[in-house]
């Protein structure tokens, strides 16, 4: 039987080698990768938000919470590979300026990666014009995926878009937004052209979106 809360409490506890143990004995036993993520690693991550909020952890126990999220998140990744794939294409994906949070982003990122697309990650506080620059550096880029989970970056996305559009980039790709606070309607409100809540429905827009290119 796989105890979720063993692992919320390990990464919570920001314990290393007691979550490695976990994960690894769960995936011994046959429990699902994704099942581990989601209900263990993902699901701890959110009560380490609410504690965060509540001021009942502080920032360094969350970078440290963060830390072993990213070892465990290592352990699954060769197993989280993303089901049918519909065609290869160019992804660029970032955390935009301002914002430092990456685990989600990295998910994502992973998660297309392992679904075959070739996926540029330029990591996080990515100004609009590091967007720029790698686009029309990378030839033929399909996608952008921008990432943010402050409420206070997600202009940035904007931003980001409208400097897109400066540059006579705009038509040429193909923007995705995705993050905690973010939602379809901010989505539509800034001309995205799609948003994806988790980073299992980002594989599938990257692929309906290139379905749009074809
Ligand atoms: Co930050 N932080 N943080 N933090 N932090 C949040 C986001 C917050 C909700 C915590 C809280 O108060 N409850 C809050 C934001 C409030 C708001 O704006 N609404 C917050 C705050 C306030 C801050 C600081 C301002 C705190 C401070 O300094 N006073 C500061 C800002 C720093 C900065 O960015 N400039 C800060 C700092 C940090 C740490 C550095 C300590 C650390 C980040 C470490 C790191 O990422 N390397 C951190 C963490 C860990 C969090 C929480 C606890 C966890 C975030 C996370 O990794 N979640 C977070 C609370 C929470 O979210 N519960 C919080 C797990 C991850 C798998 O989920 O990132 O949502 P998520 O990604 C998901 C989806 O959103 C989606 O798919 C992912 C996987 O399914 N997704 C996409 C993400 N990007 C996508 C892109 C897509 C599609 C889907 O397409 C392009």
């Amino acid at each position: 039987m796989f105890d979720s809360e063993l692992v919320k409490n390990a990464l919570i506890a920001g314990d290393e080698s007691k979550l490695t143990e976990l994960v690894k004995n769960a995936l011994d036993q046959g429990v699902a990768a994704n099942e581990i993520l989601n209900q263990g690693l993902v699901a701890g991550m959110d009560i380490v938000g609410e504690k965060m909020e509540t001021g009942d952890m502080f920032i360094p126990e969350v970078l440290r919470s963060a830390k072993v999220m990213r070892v465990a998140v290592e352990i699954l990744k060769p197993l989280l590979g993303a089901d049918d794939m519909t065609g290869k294409g160019k992804v660029v994906i970032g955390t935009v300026k301002g914002d430092l949070h990456d685990i989600g982003k990295n998910l994502v990122s992973m998660m297309i990666e392992s679904a075959d697309f070739e996926v540029s990650d330029l990591g996080v506080d990515v100004s609009p014009e590091r967007f720029v620059e790698e686009i029309n550096n990378s030839k033929n880029v399909d996608i952008l995926c921008l990432s943010a989970l402050l409420t206070t970056t997600m202009p940035m996305m904007k931003l980001t878009i409208d400097v897109l559009a400066e540059n006579g980039l705009r038509d040429q790709v193909k923007i995705m937004v995705g993050g905690a606070p973010v939602t379809m309607k901010f989505a539509d409100e800034i001309g995205a052209d799609g948003y994806a809540p988790d980073a299992g429905s980002a594989v599938k827009l990257v692929k309906s979106l290139l379905q749009q290119n074809l």
